[in-house]
């Protein structure tokens, strides 16, 4: 048997697939294609990958057999038991330092258990985000890959030539140990859907609000687009006001008000409260999309309870316009802030070593979040890899400040007329709580304490003859009952 000529072999031939098989042709890879059903092998051949380096196989052997060492698999399937299925498959025709890349959709625990599995063997794992679409995985996707860090060298060219650039950098670098590859690209999902809720929040104040029609709104969206929101979904979303139905009227005003799920927003809001980190913007834009869908039950509620009444706004139009722009970049630094805070407390609890700047980086371009701004939390990173949160960096910490007036008009203006704004609120609530020395937790432990005995510590400098330092303390708030609390002191 020839040589073997195949820089990377591909599992799973649906559009990503492919068009992940023609970009890596493109940047000078020769990949070997496989897939189930093998028809599709020959139709890729003799259509898509036609006059390309591309290779086929018909068995997983002969992918094997085709690919240079250490061999680089990716698989491109259906997320749970075809990933494993097809590792089961390719484990016998495996040699120590190979390399099995899942490129899927995979729930990040699943990640976890395919590297410790895969290593215990002396094979490599790697659970790659892939972000970008059909689009993206054809011409540049933002690449996010972790687990055995052994197989970054081995694998770092194809990825970072395969995924998209900005500035001359790949939208790609290595994110860290095991699972973390397939849980950073959760978080961007769920950053996604934090991001597309404050664009309709906004919208919904410029409509309903200010009583704007689409086509002024999308001008709006155009002019921010050029300032420090500069990002595709702005963009995307000027494009959709602009477009029209035959009729001439707004196409997204026919569109139903129900907004679908596909569970990586829940994902992240679920492992938010899994991790304790209080990732509240994801979390209201989940439910924001869970309130959409009881459509009819919101049209019943709206004949029979009221708001207030809408009064015409009589301020300043282009000050609550230029106030809105800056609620929307406040609670978008806010949303990122809480994202990162979850990614730092689960690497700690896994110990996970992640790469902050490379993560935002990898999210500059190729994916659905990409922007600007993704390039001022890479320098944050760049400057203190260790920076406890995106709001002690100088830039953001001016941003927010800059901003908090007018985040705070459009707040309460919103309040006043009745427009729900939930995610614009929660980040300024999380803002308030964040920056707050002291929060009314004291009256929650002496609740905990009074009706559970789950005891308190006192304040420093507080402490007395009933209240001692550093011991958890127990009051007999009611003169009933006993002293007692589990293994704490009891006064
Ligand atoms: P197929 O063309 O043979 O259906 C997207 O669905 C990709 O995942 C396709 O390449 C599909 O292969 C593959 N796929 C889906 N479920 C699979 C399974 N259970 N086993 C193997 N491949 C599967």
């Amino acid at each position: 048997m020839s040589a073997p000529v195949g820089d990377i072999g591909l599992i799973g031939l649906a559009v990503m697939g492919q068009n992940l098989i023609l970009n890596m042709n493109d940047k000078g890879f020769t990949v070997v294609a496989y897939n189930r059903t093998t028809s599709k092998v020959d139709d890729f051949l003799a259509n898509e990958a036609k006059g390309t380096k591309v290779q086929g196989a018909h068995s997983i052997q002969e992918l094997c057999a085709k690919l240079k060492r250490p061999r680089k698999i990716i698989l491109l399937v259906k997320a749970g038991p075809a990933v494993d299925s097809f590792i089961q498959q390719l484990e016998p025709y495996l040699e120590k330092g190979d390399i099995v890349i899942d490129g899927g959709n995979s729930h990040y625990p699943d990640s976890i258990r395919r590297t410790q599995e895969l290593e215990a063997k002396g094979l490599l794992f790697v659970g790659s985000g892939v972000s970008g679409g059909e689009e993206g995985a054809r011409h540049g996707p933002s690449l996010m890959p972790g687990g055995s860090t052994a197989a970054w060298p081995a694998i770092k060219e194809i990825f970072q030539k395969t995924a998209a650039q900005v500035n001359g950098e790949p939208c790609c670098d290595w994110v860290g140990e095991t699972g973390s590859g397939h849980y950073v690209k959760m978080v961007h999902n769920g950053i996604e859907y934090g991001d597309m809720q404050l664009i309709a929040e906004a919208y919904d104040i410029l409509k309903r609000g200010l009583g704007i029609h689409e086509s002024e709104i999308a001008d709006i969206f155009t002019t921010w687009n050029k300032g420090v929101l500069d990002s595709f979904l702005i963009e995307i979303t000027a494009n959709i006001l602009k477009f029209n139905d035959d009729d001439g009227e707004p196409l997204v005003t026919k569109i139903l008000d129900k907004a679908g799920q596909k569970g990586t927003g829940k994902w992240t809001a679920i492992a938010a409260l899994d991790a304790g980190t209080a990732v509240t913007l994801i979390g209201e834009a989940v439910f924001a999309r869970c309130l959409s869908a009881i459509k009819e039950e919101r049209v019943r509620a709206s004949k029979v309870i009221n708001g207030p009444q809408r009064e015409p706004f009589r301020g300043d139009k282009q000050q609550f316009i230029d106030d809105l722009e800056q609620a929307l970049y406040a609670s978008k630094i806010i949303s990122y802030t809480q994202g990162f805070m979850l990614m730092r407390e689960t690497a700690k609890e896994l110990d996970w070593n992640l790469n902050y700047a490379g993560i935002a980086r990898m999210w500059r371009g190729g994916c659905i979040i990409k922007s600007v701004f993704l390039g001022d939390i890479t320098s944050a990173y760049e400057k203190n890899k260790d920076l406890e949160s995106l709001l002690f960096d100088n830039f953001f910490n001016k941003a927010v400040h800059k901003a908090q007036p007018g985040w705070r008009r459009v707040i309460a203006q919103a309040c006043l007329w009745g427009i729900p704004t939930p995610a614009f609120s929660t980040a300024l609530a999380f803002f308030d709580g964040y920056r707050s020395e002291v929060v009314p937790a004291n009256l929650l432990q002496a609740q905990r304490d009074y009706f559970g005995a789950h005891t308190f510590r006192v304040v420093s400098g507080k402490e007395n003859a009933r209240l001692p330092k550093d011991r958890d303390i127990h009051i007999n708030w009611t003169g009933r009952g006993g002293n007692v609390s589990a293994s704490s002191y009891s006064a």
